[in-house]
């Protein structure tokens, strides 16, 4: 038994999954206790859990309970972690402390990566990562999520980053570690909550089969480190570039003044673009992640059958 395996906690459901080679997708924590507002948070992690079903895969959402990295939570966990009043955000760096202090936390896209290599599952759904953030020449603020895709081996599906991130230092970081981009349906990389940007991507596949093939190559390559696909907003649920790149402007002025840090800025960035939107910016954020739901089950599905 390996080590960590002690501090594993993966239901009867995933474990058996594992044993049989099963599609699995993990899902991230933190997108529910500070991306979202409640309830519609434990409403979206609910649909993703069911999307996935539909298309014959096992969701697996991943959170830190009770000194254990959870690995499936049930729908009262959810409800636990949508509601409590503080919920500690886990990236790499907290991992060993809030699990050694047995606090609630939600985990981010690098821990989560961290956890689910821990755990075996080779897929993982998000909305979008973190990145190089604007202002980085005076912040040094990089998402550790970048650093993680560049040494840990799971395939994270997302709707690219937000614009509230510099895109292009985002790319330039992953380009610079090795992070293959690779474009769903698209040459270029998207920007969340639009379809695309002008930042051309060097690899994109139309079908999750031809995903599937390339993670099956990097896997026997024994190359190290993640992939990153990156899949658009369906186009009916897009907002206009100029209406919410001028929302999140007015968010970064707002969190320099107030001198916001660390890892409280993303979640303020969030927030705020939400209140801003009035509530528009969500129900595009819902969309992104319903359609990342079914793209990355239909990977994994593709994956299992290869
Ligand atoms: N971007 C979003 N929604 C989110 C996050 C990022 O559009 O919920 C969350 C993810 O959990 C991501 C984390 O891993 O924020 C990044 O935080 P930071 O920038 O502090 O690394
Ligand atoms: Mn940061």
């Amino acid at each position: 038994m390996e080590k960590f395996e002690k501090y594993l906690d993966i239901t009867k459901e995933v474990k058996n999954a594992l044993e049989t080679g099963k599609a699995i997708v993990a899902l991230e924590s933190t997108i529910i206790s500070h991306g979202m507002p409640y309830p519609e948070n434990v409403k979206m992690a609910k649909r993703v859990e069911d999307i996935i079903r539909e298309q014959g895969a096992i969701p697996a959402t991943i959170a830190i309970m009770d000194g254990k990295i959870k690995v499936g939570l049930s729908d009262e966990d959810l409800e636990t972690l949508a509601k409590a009043s503080h919920v500690e955000k886990v990236s790499r760096r907290d991992l060993a402390a809030v699990i050694a202090s047995k606090t609630l936390g939600a985990t981010t896209v690098a821990s989560t990566m961290i956890c689910a290599e821990m755990a075996g599952i080779k897929f993982f759904v998000t909305g979008g990562i973190g990145g190089v953030h604007r202002g980085y020449e005076t912040t040094l603020d990089v998402s550790a999520d970048l650093e993680e895709l560049s040494t840990t081996n799971v395939t994270v599906i997302c709707a690219g980053a937000k614009a509230i991130l510099d895109l292009n230092r985002t790319m330039e970081y992953l380009e610079t570690k090795g992070v293959p981009v690779i474009g769903f349906g698209t040459k270029f990389l998207p920007a969340f909550y639009t379809r695309e940007t002008d930042i051309e991507l060097r690899t994109s596949v139309n079908t999750p089969k031809e995903l599937a093939e390339i993670v099956d190559t990097k896997n026997q390559l024994g190359l190290r480190g993640g992939i990153l696909v990156v899949n658009p907003i369906p186009n009916e649920d897009s907002l206009a570039g100029d209406y919410i790149n001028s929302i999140i402007d007015k968010a970064i002025e707002e969190s320099f003044r107030k001198n916001i840090k660390g890892k409280d800025v993303t979640p303020f960035l969030l927030a705020k673009i939400v209140e801003e939107t009035k509530g528009k910016s969500l129900e595009a954020n819902l969309a992104l992640v319903y359609n990342n739901a079914l793209v990355g089950a239909q990977i994994a599905k593709a994956y299992e059958m290869l």
